[in-house]
């Protein structure tokens, strides 16, 4: 029972049970610190209806042989009939189906409720839809409360329609009140008098301000939320997302840029039609704005479902992702890069993080991974970009020399507390990523990993939150092997979620954002980064876990920890080689009432507690943490020994 201060005994026997820490000044496993990042994929309207911050559910009547184009949402007001075309002059030959909207006389038009709703406030909306058919008069594009019937904003938009061609026709709403909650819908009317009988629709669109005001942006308030990440790395476009279930479908990067009438689409994963208005240069953005690197993920030849592209044909493929890459990083001189110049981006972006696949041993893909696929695309990567870091999409296998994996596990907290030492023995100098962890499931007596049968969490539990953190600091022990941490998945929209629990769970009312146990460890974890690790004496890991470093930036000295499983709190005694008495350090702790305690809509579990410390004789730090609990000691940089 070394290291628990029992409840109810004397200072004395408090003395002689702290667990003495000594943190050494050079020596340490890791010349290097574990990042913190971020794994995205549009899994159940995480992207479209979630980041990603169209207002309009079915903008544009995309589908394919799997997912047919449907009406869906779209509602008819007045008389009007609505039916699904495809004209021979279509919007664009990659939106070929558009809404013929049928009414000869009185008001009519068609209404959409967004995304489960639309959030309603006093600021500017931009939206813009596309017609073709013959109308005098003016059209009117409104919000308005589902709850109330109110009219939150309305603007005439004066026809140009012409049975001609296809025009665009543009407008803003600036609600004159906020609405009561995000029950509200978008609509467009007109005099259908004044037509020959119907119009065609397509592309309507509707955008509140985004995320540093790009134009097809990103929510503002998940953007922030994730800001508050401090995340270093964006593992984009996805997981299973970009693999595609079946052929002839997976992310096709050409298919996501471009302006939005010239994106078609494709059947992602998780039972929709992905619209790819999120695409390939708003992941870049996205990067660029929360100051992060691309960890870009590229289609390796395997769908979902299989099968895997045979080694004959897989050329064509490899030579799509140099397309790709010069299509990011090329001269305007290339051939796609100039392509990226024709878009409006002169300045390339750079890639220097590339995942081949995504966990590409499941699902029979392994034995034509490990034998030819990933070989090919990272030779040919390595041929023009010798400076990428080219990462495969599991551990499984042993690729060239540096070359490393990606580490995904979904398990429970005992599970994740035994994994403290997993990384211990992998190879140094091949950097691993985690690209997906997450505490998914209670603790069962039998032990084990995670049952795919049984349910699972649909928020973070803080006993996994601190079972993550314990997970982490083994991992941060040896960030040398380790690329960085993400958790998955992301973003969970509460309205249609196919997985959970989430980093982050949202829904179309903007204050209802829920920044889950788990956001609160990243938050903390990545907010108190190392830059090299310094070796530890003193004490055994459990129920404590901890580990030590520096940053070199800052200056400061750092020593993450956390207890679980404890049946008292423990003391700590922690001294630093290099710190004098009287040096002063913050202790932030994270608590929760319970492990099975969890964040909500409106309700934050996890208690933030930040103390200042001071150094007594000797330099040391003397301090409790509680049963589940997750604590980051900081000494303020320039006490450091050179
Ligand atoms: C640990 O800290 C406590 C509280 O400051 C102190 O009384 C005790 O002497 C320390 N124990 C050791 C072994 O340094
Ligand atoms: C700080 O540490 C990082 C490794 O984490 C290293 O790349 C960098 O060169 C160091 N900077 C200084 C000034 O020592
Ligand atoms: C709003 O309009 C609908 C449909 O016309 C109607 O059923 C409902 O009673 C109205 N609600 C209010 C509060 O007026
Ligand atoms: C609507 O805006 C687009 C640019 O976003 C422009 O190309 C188009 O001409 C505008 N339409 C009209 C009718 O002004
Ligand atoms: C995008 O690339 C794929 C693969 O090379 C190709 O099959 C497809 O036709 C391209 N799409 C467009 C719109 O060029
Ligand atoms: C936590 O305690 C329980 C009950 O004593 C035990 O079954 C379990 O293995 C412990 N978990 C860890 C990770 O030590
Ligand atoms: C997983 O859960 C299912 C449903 O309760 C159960 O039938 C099965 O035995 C469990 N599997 C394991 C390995 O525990
Ligand atoms: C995922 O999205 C699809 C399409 O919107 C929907 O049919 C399905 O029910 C969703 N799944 C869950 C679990 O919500
Ligand atoms: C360094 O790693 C080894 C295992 O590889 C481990 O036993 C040791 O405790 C680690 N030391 C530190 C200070 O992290
Ligand atoms: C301590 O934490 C474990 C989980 O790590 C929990 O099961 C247990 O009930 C807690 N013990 C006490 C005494 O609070
Ligand atoms: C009256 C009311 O607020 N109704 C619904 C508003 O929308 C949410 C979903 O976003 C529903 O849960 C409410 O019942």
């Amino acid at each position: 029972m070394r290291g628990l201060y029992l409840l109810g005994f004397s200072a004395l026997a408090v003395v002689s049970h702290a667990l003495t820490i000594t943190v050494g000044s050079t020596g340490g496993n890791a010349t290097s610190g574990m990042q913190y990042g971020l794994m995205f994929e549009d899994i159940n309207h995480s992207g479209d209806g979630g980041i990603y911050a169209e207002l309009i559910q079915n903008r544009a009547f995309q589908g394919s042989t799997v997912i047919p184009s449907t009406i869906k949402p779209w509602t008819a007001i007045g008389g009007a009939i609505l039916s699904l075309k495809v004209l021979s002059q279509p919007l664009s030959s990659t939106l070929p189906t558009s809404l013929n909207v049928a009414a000869s006389s009185g008001v009519v038009g068609i209404s959409n409720p967004g995304w489960w709703g639309i959030d309603v406030k006093t600021q500017k909306y931009t939206g813009s839809f596309w017609v073709k058919g013959n109308y005098k008069g003016a059209f009117i594009a409104s919000l308005e409360s589902s709850i109330t019937n109110e009219t939150l904003a309305s603007t005439k938009v004066d026809s140009v329609a012409t049975s001609s061609e296809w025009i665009q026709h543009n407008f803003t709403l600036v609600p004159h009140q906020d609405a009561l909650n995000a029950n509200n819908t978008f609509s467009i009317t007109y005099d259908a008098s004044g037509t020959s009988g119907s119009l065609d629709f397509n592309l309507i669109s509707l955008f509140p301000p985004t995320y540093k005001d790009r134009p097809n942006g990103l929510r503002a308030d998940i953007m922030e939320a994730l800001g508050g990440l401090k995340p270093s790395f964006l593992r984009m476009p996805g997981g299973n997302n970009l693999e595609g279930n079946d052929p002839p479908y997976y992310w096709k990067w050409n298919e996501t840029i471009g302006a939005l009438k010239d994106r078609r689409g494709y059947p992602g994963t998780w039972g929709y039609e992905n619209t790819n208005g999120l695409g390939l240069v708003e992941y870049l953005q996205w990067c660029e704005d929360l100051n992060m690197e691309p960890v870009l993920a590229i289609w390796a030849g395997f769908y979902l479902d299989g099968p895997a592209i045979s080694s004959a044909a897989l050329a064509p493929y490899v030579e799509d992702v140099m397309n790709e890459l010069e299509f990011i990083m090329g001269p305007v001189s290339s051939q796609y890069g100039a392509l990226r110049a024709s878009l409006g981006y002169t300045k390339p972006w750079s890639i220097k993080y590339i995942e081949v696949g995504n966990e590409d041993n499941l699902g029979g893909g392994g034995t034509s991974y490990s034998s030819y696929r990933f070989e090919a695309f990272y030779t040919a990567i390595k041929a023009v970009y010798p400076d990428i870091l080219v990462m495969a999409s599991t551990v499984a296998y042993n690729f060239g020399t540096d070359a490393a994996g990606d580490y995904h596990q979904y398990t429970r907290p005992d599970y994740f507390v035994g994994q403290f030492n997993y990384f211990d023995h992998f190879r140094t100098g091949h950097k691993t990523l985690i690209g997906e962890y997450a505490a998914v499931q209670p603790n069962i007596p039998a032990g084990g990993g995670v049952n795919w049968s049984l349910p699972k969490w649909k928020f973070p539990m803080w006993i996994g939150t601190v079972a993550e953190a314990v997970f982490l600091i083994g991992a941060e022990r040896n960030a040398d092997k380790l690329f960085g941490a993400s958790y998955a998945p992301l973003l969970q929209n509460l309205n249609s979620y196919e997985w959970s629990p989430d980093l982050i769970s949202f829904s179309a009312d903007t204050s209802e954002d829920v920044l889950s146990t788990s956001y609160r460890l990243v938050e903390l974890f990545s907010g108190t980064r190392m830059t090299s690790t310094l070796p530890t004496t003193g004490g055994t890991f459990g129920p404590a876990y901890w580990v030590a470093g520096t940053n070199n930036v800052t200056g400061s000295h750092i020593l993450k920890t956390a207890v679980y499983n404890s049946t008292a709190p423990v003391p700590m005694n922690v001294t630093f080689a290099g710190v004098q008495a009287g040096a002063s350090a913050t202790l932030t702790l994270l608590t929760a009432p319970g492990g099975y305690s969890f964040n909500s809509v409106g309700n934050d579990v996890v208690q933030k507690t930040v103390q200042k410390l001071q150094a007594t004789a000797g330099g040391m730090f003397a301090f409790r943490l509680p049963n589940l609990s997750v604590g980051v000691l900081e000494v303020a940089g320039g006490q450091r020994r050179s």
